[in-house]
Parts: structure tokens; C-alpha cells; sequence
């Protein structure tokens, strides 16, 4: 595969889909420039004293650690003053961030997870960024949260960058999904995957167990014929992984196959799961149906879901086609 920078690959997507004016570009570009700068800061960990709980809760009422704020502030300082946006939203930010008039507005908006995984920030174990790009309503003036109610299928761009072994950018902007390698010693974006593609089956399925006996019947059912391996309906034995980082076991997924639960249960029946739906749920269902897989609430396509709140959470059932429509199906027989 040719080694080509994000850069490139960005100016041949337009040249081929007319599908990223310069200004779409330059978002991009700045948010991945941030996706570095969120790296550097994430892979100092103790010795840039930014481990650790900032004191502070999140409009989810989560404790943010400092690297949370940090992080949402890299975003925020990077993407305000080059024109292309007209406002943000954020996990770590109650309301929306307009751009501040000292700078000209833009025709996207930007939503993001600045880092997902926080918990596991200070064990060392692999965390990311996820954004969503939508495109400003026609006419809008003055950016307000309802600006940002659109469905999933209004994306213009999504992607995750997820900090581990490696340091990958993973993006769509609607003709596949490609992933770029950050060469540290170049300080560039490098293509390493041109087309990513979720294999139809798996066997290999991510879900927190520890929340097995709050469970409704169609996730208990779907669970229990994969525990039951060779000796039940499913008829194969099987692995189960959990990062609780979704952009690792998201990753995972796209490189190898798989299918990721976070279902509603009964711990909290008020609340249909613990993902939101604007900046996680949302890009990673992009991400994941671009590479052939498939994305659902457990009744319904995520990318079809009109949007009411701009934090409102969503049951999250993605990866492999088959084992998606699979635990779907189980849904809809109830
Ligand atoms: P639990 C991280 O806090 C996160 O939002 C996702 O990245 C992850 O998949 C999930 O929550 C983990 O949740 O309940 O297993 O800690």
C-alpha cells in the first residue's frame, strides 16, 4: 500500500468524490494536529503530573480527570480560530462552545469525546478521542443546541484517534474508513490501512459480565448461547475481550472482527445504557457501517436515531454484521 500522508489522502478524496471542500480539510487536519498534541500530553503520563481526578464532574456527573480537561481544551483552543467552524460540543462541556466572534464562523460542527476511557488513564491502558462532524443548518446565525440534533446519518466525518502501543487516527469521511499511523519521529500522519473491513462473523464478543444479572432477557439470551459454546445453539466456543475503552474494543473490531454490548439493564431502567449517542455512539457506528458492519440500539439502525438531547445516552450494539442482526433479531422477538 502506498505510504501516504493524511494530507494526501484528504486532496485525493476530493479529486475522486468531490466529498472534502478545503474547509471540511482543514478541519480535519487540526483535529488530528490535536490528536497529536493529546498523544504527547497522554503518553507523559506522571511525569506531566496531568494523572490523576481534576475534582470535578462532567455534566454526566463522572468525576473528569485532568487529563479530561486538558484534552477538551487542546480541541477547543485548536479548532476556534481557523473559520471552519461555527460551534462545539463536548462531553466535558454542558452546554455548546460557539466559536468566539473575534474569529469568523464556519459551516461545521464539531462534536467529540475528548478522551474516552478516562478510567483507564492512569493504568496505562489504551484510550482515544472521538469526533463527529455535521454541517451547520442552512441560514443558522447564532449556533444552538439544537443546531446539533441531527441524526447520525448526517455526518460528514467521523473518527477516533486511539492512543496505545501505537498511535492511530482512524477516519471516515463517507467512501470507507482508513487508518493513519502517527510517525512520531516525522510528527506526520501516515496511511496504514486504505480500507478497513469488519469480517461478516467473529468469533470474539466485548461486554462489561459484571453487569450480567441486571441484564434484559434478550442480551441474557444472546450472552448465554455464546458461554454455551460447542455444547449449546451457537454451537462454537468463543473469546470475550473488554477494554472499557470503547475506541480500543471499537479498534479491535475494525482490525479483526467482533461485536461490542453496552445494552440498557436494569441497574438504571430510566436510562437506555451508559454511551452517548452525539459523540460516541454516533461516530463509531459511522466508522463501523463504512467498514461493512453494522450499528444498532438493539431495536434500531444508531445513525437513524433523532437525536432530542445533546447528552442523551443510547444502547450500543455494534461490529459484525451477523452477530448484530443476530442479538437485534432477539430484541425484536421480545
Ligand atoms: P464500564 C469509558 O468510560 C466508557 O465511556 C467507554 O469508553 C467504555 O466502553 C465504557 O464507558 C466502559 O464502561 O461500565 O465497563 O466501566
Amino acid at each position: 500500500m502506498k505510504r501516504i500522508s493524511l494530507t494526501q489522502h484528504l486532496i485525493e478524496e476530493q479529486r475522486l468524490h468531490n466529498s472534502i471542500p478545503a474547509s471540511l480539510r482543514l478541519l480535519i487536519e487540526v483535529v488530528s494536529r490535536a490528536c497529536k498534541t493529546i498523544s504527547h500530553a497522554v503518553g507523559k503520563g506522571e511525569l506531566g503530573e496531568v494523572l490523576g481526578s481534576a475534582e470535578s464532574e462532567n455534566v454526566q456527573g463522572e468525576v473528569q480527570k485532568k487529563l479530561d480537561i486538558i484534552c477538551n481544551d487542546y480541541l477547543l483552543q485548536a479548532n476556534e480560530w481557523g473559520g471552519h467552524l461555527a460551534a462545539m460540543a463536548s462531553e466535558e462541556m454542558e452546554t455548546i462552545h460557539p466559536i468566539p466572534n473575534r474569529y469568523p464562523m464556519g459551516e461545521y460542527l464539531l462534536l467529540f469525546d475528548p478522551l474516552d476511557g478516562s478510567s483507564n488513564i492512569d493504568v496505562n491502558v489504551s484510550i482515544g478521542t472521538i469526533f463527529s462532524v455535521l454541517k451547520a443548518p442552512e441560514g443558522m446565525t447564532t449556533p444552538t443546541e439544537s443546531d446539533f440534533l441531527q441524526a447520525g446519518t448526517r455526518q460528514v466525518a467521523a473518527g477516533y484517534a486511539i492512543y496505545g502501543p501505537q498511535t492511530v487516527l482512524v477516519l471516515t469521511t463517507g467512501n470507507g474508513v482508513q487508518a493513519f499511523t502517527l510517525d512520531r519521529e516525522m510528527g506526520s500522519w501516515v496511511m496504514t490501512m486504505q480500507q478497513g473491513t469488519i469480517p461478516e462473523e467473529t468469533k470474539e464478543y466485548a461486554i462489561n459480565a459484571s453487569n450480567a444479572r441486571h441484564w434484559y432477557p434478550p442480551v441474557q439470551r444472546y450472552v448465554g448461547e455464546l458461554l454455551a459454546g460447542k455444547t449449546g445453539p451457537r454451537g462454537t466456543d468463543v473469546t470475550m475481550r473488554w477494554v472499557a475503552s470503547m475506541v480500543a474494543d471499537v479498534h479491535r473490531i475494525l482490525t479483526r472482527g467482533g461485536v461490542f454490548m453496552y445494552p440498557a439493564d436494569a441497574r438504571e431502567p430510566d436510562k437506555p445504557g451508559k454511551l452517548r449517542l452525539m459523540y460516541e455512539a454516533n461516530p463509531m457506528s459511522f466508522i463501523v457501517e463504512q467498514a461493512g458492519g453494522a450499528a444498532t440500539d438493539g431495536k434500531q439502525r444508531i445513525l437513524d436515531i433523532q437525536p432530542e438531547k445533546l447528552h442523551q445516552r443510547v444502547a450500543v450494539f455494534l461490529g459484525s454484521r451477523s452477530e448484530v442482526e443476530r442479538v437485534t433479531g432477539y430484541h425484536r422477538e421480545e
